[in-house]
């Protein structure tokens, strides 16, 4: 397949998008996309001081580069869990955080949460009821405090996140399940600051996963591929693994399904097909008699009538 616009061979296809693209215009896309949707979602000015969440992963170091060479003045935070299990998660995540900040001069914070509270995220779970399992929720409320208190701390107006699209999907599905209206109402590619919180930023939230893993890549960005070894078959990974197999049936299913919550809560969640309804009105089909909002025949009898 050849890329849509050089001659050159495609090193990746969105089909979503029918966009297959070389690595160079992949790259140059990826960066345009980012910076539409930090417009769209009226996201930034290059005015603001940025913290990005950075973890040694591919999404939120891709998010970094971006945001660089957009010229968006962005330093980096990495939070030290103290997660190993025999893995050496966290203690590589940042020497490749820490390598990617020199190679590019920019400016890297770190908090060792071991070392400021005297134990590592799993310690700290294994002490609680709900982190006995998977220290995941305790690990989640130790990050989104330590990134505020970063945040206010060094005077940042913002932070970015990497979620992509996958994660906010899988976010989105789980929130459904348990009918949660409160999170529904706070889920968002921006959350503006309010009462000590700092405004937070999602500028990958309409990629794929994939997509995100092939800018970094294709970027030459060296990241760690290891997962956590606690997200093995957390209920978001779960989500994603259901929300895959929907997405290899209908390609574009996670995207449709997303920017349509969106949409949806933009236009005031319910009322927006109330007011439909109230205009749809119905009328009997002139040939069976059955109502029907469409106008003349309905729907059946135009099936059986052609
Ligand atoms: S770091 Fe923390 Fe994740 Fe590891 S312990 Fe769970 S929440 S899986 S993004
Ligand atoms: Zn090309
Ligand atoms: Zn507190």
């Amino acid at each position: 397949m050849r890329c849509r616009k050089c001659p050159q061979k495609a090193a990746i296809h969105m089909p979503h998008h029918h966009l297959p693209l070389c690595r160079e215009h992949y790259l140059e896309w990826f960066i345009e996309q980012t910076d539409r949707c930090m417009h769209k979602y009226g996201m930034l000015t290059h005015q603001e001081r940025i913290l990005v969440a950075v973890s040694g992963g591919k999404d939120s170091l891709s998010l970094w580069d971006v945001l660089w060479r957009l010229d968006y003045p962005a330093d980096g935070l990495f939070i030290g869990l103290g997660v190993d299990e025999g893995t050496g998660y966290s203690a590589r995540s940042l020497e490749l955080t820490r390598r990617f900040a020199e190679e590019r001069g920019l400016r890297l914070r770190v908090v060792d949460f071991p070392q400021v509270y005297g134990k590592t995220i799993p310690e700290l779970a294994h002490h609680t009821r709900r982190g006995q399992v998977r220290p995941c929720s305790v690990c989640g409320i130790g990050k989104r405090h330590i990134f505020n208190q970063a945040a206010l701390e060094g005077g940042y107006d913002i932070l970015a996140t990497g979620h992509n699209l996958d994660d906010e999907a899988a976010v989105l599905f789980s929130n459904l399940l348990n009918w949660d209206i409160d999170q529904l109402d706070r889920q968002s590619p921006v959350l503006l600051s309010r009462d000590g919180l700092v405004g937070k930023i999602k500028p990958f939230c309409r990629f794929y996963e994939r997509e995100t893993a092939a800018y970094a890549l294709l970027r030459g960005i060296e990241y760690i591929e290891d997962e956590c070894p606690f997200a093995v078959g957390n209920h978001t990974n779960t989500n994603k693994v259901l929300l895959n197999q929907l997405e290899a049936q209908q390609p574009g299913a996670k995207l449709n399904f997303y920017l349509g919550f969106l949409q949806v809560k933009k236009g005031g969640w319910l009322a927006a097909a109330q007011q439909k309804q109230a205009h749809a009105d119905l009328h009997p089909c002139p040939t069976c008699g059955q109502p029907t909002t469409n106008p003349g025949d309905c729907a059946f009898c135009r099936l059986i009538g052609n």
